[in-house]
C-alpha cells in the first residue's frame, strides 16, 4: 500500500496523533458493527435496546444482550490495528477517543484514552449510582444492587443520555490539539460525537479516514484510505518504525 506524500510528509512532521476510533476498529476481532452488514441493529433498532426506556420496559432483556455481548468481548482478543495504535506511542504522543464500549483499546495497551459512550465491563446501581465493575454476573436477569436493592445498568451511554462531559470535552480537546486525527472504522452518524472529527478540522488538524467504505464524513477529510483498520494500521507503524 502506498500512501500518497502530503501524508507521508504530515507523518514525519507530526508530534500528536488522535485516532477517532469506532465499532469497525473492532470488527477484525470478532465484534459485529453496528450499521453494517453482519450489525447488530440490522436486526433491531438502535431505540428498541440501547435506551433507558426500553432498559426499564424490560431490564432482563436489555441486561441479557448486555450479557452476550460481554461474552463476545471476554472471547475476543484486541486486533492487530488495537496494537499498532498503542505501539505508536513508541513514537508519537497519542490519544484514542473512542465511541466503542469494548475496552479493547485499554487491553491492546493504549494509555491515553476518551471513552465517550461509556464502558461494557463497568455497571452500576441506578437507584444509589454505586458502581459495580468486573464482577461477573451469573444468569442473565437483572442484577440488584446489595446496597439498596435497585437495579444494576451497564454503564454506557444510551440514546437520549448525555455523553459524560469529561470525556466528550477531553476527546474534543484532544482531537482539536492533535497534527493528525485519525477516524478509524466509524459511520460518523451518531452525535455529539460525530461532530468531534469536524471539530478536529476546524482547528487545523489533518484529517484522515481509514474504513472500508466511503462515509458522511468522507468528502470533510484531507485524506481517505479505503481499507481495513487491521491492515492499514500496522502498515502505518511500519513506515514509522523504519524510519
Ligand atoms: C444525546 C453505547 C443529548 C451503547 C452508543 C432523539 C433523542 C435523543 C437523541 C437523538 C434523537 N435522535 C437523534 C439523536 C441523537 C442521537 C444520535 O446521534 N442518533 C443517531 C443514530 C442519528 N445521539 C444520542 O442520543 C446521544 N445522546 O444526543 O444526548 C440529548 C439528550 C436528551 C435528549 C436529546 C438529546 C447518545 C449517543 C450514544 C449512543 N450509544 N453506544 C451501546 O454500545 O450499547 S452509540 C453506538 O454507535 C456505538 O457506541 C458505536 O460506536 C456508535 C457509532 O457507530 P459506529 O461506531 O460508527 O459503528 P457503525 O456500525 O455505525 O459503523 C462502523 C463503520 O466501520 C462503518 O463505516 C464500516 O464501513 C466500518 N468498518 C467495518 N469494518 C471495518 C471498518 N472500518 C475499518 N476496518 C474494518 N475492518
Ligand atoms: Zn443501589
Amino acid at each position: 500500500m502506498q500512501f500518497k506524500d502530503q501524508f507521508r510528509k504530515k507523518l514525519s512532521s507530526a508530534k500528536k496523533l488522535v485516532f477517532f476510533t469506532g465499532a469497525g476498529i473492532s470488527a477484525e476481532s470478532g465484534i459485529a458493527t453496528f450499521r453494517g452488514a453482519d450489525g447488530i441493529w440490522n436486526k433491531m433498532r438502535p431505540e428498541e435496546l440501547a435506551s433507558f426506556s426500553a432498559f426499564m420496559k424490560n431490564p432482563n432483556l436489555i441486561w441479557e444482550w448486555y450479557q452476550h455481548r460481554r461474552e463476545i468481548i471476554h472471547k475476543v482478543e484486541p486486533n492487530a490495528g488495537h496494537k499498532a495504535i498503542a505501539e505508536l506511542e513508541k513514537y508519537y504522543d497519542v490519544i484514542v477517543v473512542t465511541q466503542n464500549v469494548d475496552n479493547l483499546h485499554k487491553r491492546a495497551g493504549s494509555t491515553k484514552i476518551f471513552e465517550l459512550h461509556g464502558n461494557i465491563e463497568r455497571n452500576f446501581c441506578i437507584a444509589c449510582h454505586t458502581f459495580v465493575s468486573e464482577k461477573q454476573f451469573e444468569g442473565n436477569e437483572v442484577p440488584q444492587c446489595e446496597k439498596c436493592g435497585g437495579m444494576i445498568r451497564p454503564d454506557v451511554v444510551w440514546f437520549g443520555e448525555n455523553l459524560p462531559q469529561d470525556q466528550f470535552s477531553g476527546g474534543e480537546t484532544a482531537a482539536e490539539w492533535s497534527d493528525i486525527c485519525f477516524v478509524v472504522g466509524t459511520s460518523a452518524v451518531v452525535y455529539p460525537a460525530a461532530y468531534i472529527p469536524q471539530s478536529a478540522k476546524r482547528a487545523g488538524s489533518y484529517l484522515v479516514e481509514i474504513n472500508i467504505e466511503p462515509t458522511e464524513l468522507s468528502r470533510f477529510v484531507d485524506y481517505s484510505i479505503i481499507g481495513k483498520a487491521g491492515d492499514v494500521l500496522p502498515k502505518i507503524l511500519k513506515l514509522i518504525s523504519q524510519k
